[in-house]
């Protein structure tokens, strides 16, 4: 085993209204819990549509924006920041493609969504997307650092 001294790779991951409506927060929390990643940053917020939309800026020009958008503000959103080796690229492969018609069963959207406009998670696509994701829905001092015991059967 390994011992990792640098920082851990974080992403942002969100549990969207309609997951949360679903009674799927703890099935996709422990989803990645049991796969190894470090839970870092929680909380439940209802954004504004205006927040929804700074969250998908890269989607703008797209048909969908307006009410993906107004989606996303609907209710309540489980924000979200895992911490471990890899976990902006495995984290999307837990999550599955953006289609649930086209997820793989055993991924979060392959095993418990239905259609593209209620796909119940959001996860970050690349490190500069996680960066500014976890900078727009975080405060620094609402994420936090530490080791757990795990760790070392984990690295
Ligand atoms: P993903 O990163 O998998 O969430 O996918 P995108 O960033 O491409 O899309 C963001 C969200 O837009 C999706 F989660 C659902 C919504 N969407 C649609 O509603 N229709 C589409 O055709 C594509 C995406």
């Amino acid at each position: 085993q390994e011992v990792h001294a640098a920082e851990l790779e974080r992403t942002f991951i969100a549990v969207k209204p309609d997951g949360v409506q679903r009674g799927l927060i703890s099935e996709i929390i422990s989803r990645f819990e049991r796969k190894g990643y470090k839970l870092v940053g929680i909380k439940v917020v209802v954004p504004s549509k205006e927040f929804a939309g700074k969250h998908y800026h890269a989607l703008k020009e797209k048909p969908f924006f307006n009410g993906l958008s107004e989606f996303l503000s609907s209710g309540p959103v489980v924000a979200m920041v895992w911490e471990g080796e890899g976990v902006i690229t495995y984290g999307r492969k837990l999550i599955g493609a953006t289609d649930p018609q086209k997820s793989e069963p055993g991924t979060i959207r392959g095993d418990l969504a239905v259609v593209v406009g209620r796909n119940i998670i959001h996860g970050s696509d690349g490190p500069e997307t996680a960066k500014d994701e976890i900078n727009l829905w975080f405060k620094p001092e609402e994420l936090v650092s530490f080791t757990s015991n795990a760790e070392k059967w984990i690295y």
